[in-house]
């Protein structure tokens, strides 16, 4: 099987694993497990932040987010396909906040359209209180937010006293198609998730950073959602090896995306925008074939190639470290067989 389902499906690395059986263990919720404290150490140091958390998964470290930054009652804006609004199960709502959606330009806010939700303080209007930008952007391809226009956003969101909350799942692979250093994607925001479990291979876990005050805010909400744990040293030891080896190796993945997406957009039937292909997602619009997205997948997946759907009409593949360009032409050959049988 080529599996392109999701960059979730990376497998740990040997120097992972060999770093999972030799650390040295302690009680995290009595902050004495040495391996969280040094990943927690070193990707605040990453992210130019002043404290970070380690969190069992991206969608709980966005949930502690949104929690610590507001209060029940509070208006969130974020944008329409992000993945804080359409994956994660309505979080927000348990955290009782109304959610404001505002329609990026593939996936990428405008100012102008957040400054226009905006409204001046009244009785009747809820609190806005917060801005999440997703960076890169899921839904919208792995589309990224400029340094430049996150600095815009954030400037915009402070004038108006929005905190701003940066879903970085994969920021990094925004940072490498870049080329800048991923503090330029952060600096100017107040807080900022990451996902280890994706691209850089771990086999759980992602980070929440910020000021001191922020997570230490983060931490109580973190064990009011269950997420408080024991000897998690065994998941942060791999942590650490992602930051220290597997960050610049992402341009690969890149370069595979970028191969396998050429491709395609040669093939009958298939539409895809090529300028939304910037790191690892590779997404495209199937409808022209009369077939919808789960039947492509389904056909796809008994030839050996596993992708995931976005119902109705769309599929994506995303590559990852198990993907070589071997991988990339066996499934653009299995993409073209599906086809030809189809006509
Ligand atoms: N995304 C997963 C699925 O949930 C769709 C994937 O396969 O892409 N923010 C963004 C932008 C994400 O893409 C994801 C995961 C998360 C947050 C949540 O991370 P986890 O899965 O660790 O809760």
């Amino acid at each position: 099987m080529i599996n392109m389902l999701s960059d979730t499906q990376t497998l740990p690395t040997e120097q992972m694993i060999e770093a999972i059986t030799k650390v040295q263990l302690g009680d995290d919720v009595y902050s004495l497990d040495p391996s969280t404290k040094e990943l927690e150490r070193l990707a605040a140091e990453k992210m130019g932040k002043e404290s970070a958390m380690f969190v069992p998964s991206g969608t709980m470290g966005n949930l502690c987010a949104i929690m610590a930054h507001t209060d029940r009652g509070d208006e969130v804006i974020l944008e329409a396909d992000s993945h804080i609004y359409y994956y994660e199960t309505g979080g927000f709502a348990l955290a009782g906040l109304s959610p404001r959606l505002v329609i990026g330009n593939k996936g990428v806010l405008d100012p102008d359209a957040v400054e226009r939700t905006l409204r001046e303080p009244n009785i009747h209007y809820p609190k806005t209180s917060l801005l999440c930008i997703e960076n890169t952007h899921n839904r919208a391809g792995g589309t990224i937010t400029s340094p430049e226009r996150t600095r815009e956003l954030c400037d915009l969101a402070h004038e108006k006293g929005l905190k701003v909350h940066i879903d970085g799942a994969r920021i990094f692979n925004a940072a490498v198609a870049l080329g800048v250093n991923v503090t330029d994607l952060v600096g100017p925001a107040d807080s900022v998730m990451f996902c280890l479990s994706k691209g850089l291979s771990c086999p759980v876990g992602s980070v929440l950073a910020g000021s001191k005050e922020f997570i230490d805010k983060a931490r109580r909400v973190r064990k009011l959602l269950g997420g408080g744990m024991r000897q998690v040293g065994v998941l942060s030891a791999a942590g650490i090896v992602a930051l220290e080896t597997m960050i610049e190796r992402l341009s690969e993945d890149h370069r595979n995306a970028r191969v396998l997406a050429e491709g395609l957009s040669k093939l009958p039937g298939i539409s895809i925008d090529m300028t939304t292909v910037q790191t690892n997602i590779v997404q495209f619009d199937v409808s022209q074939l009369g077939i919808s997205a789960r039947e492509f997948a389904a056909l796809l997946k008994a030839q050996g190639l596993l992708v995931s759907t976005r119902p109705p009409t769309r599929i994506r593949m995303v590559t990852n470290r198990h993907i070589e360009s071997s991988h990339v032409a066996d499934a653009l050959q299995i993409v073209t067989q599906v086809i030809n049988e189809l006509n």
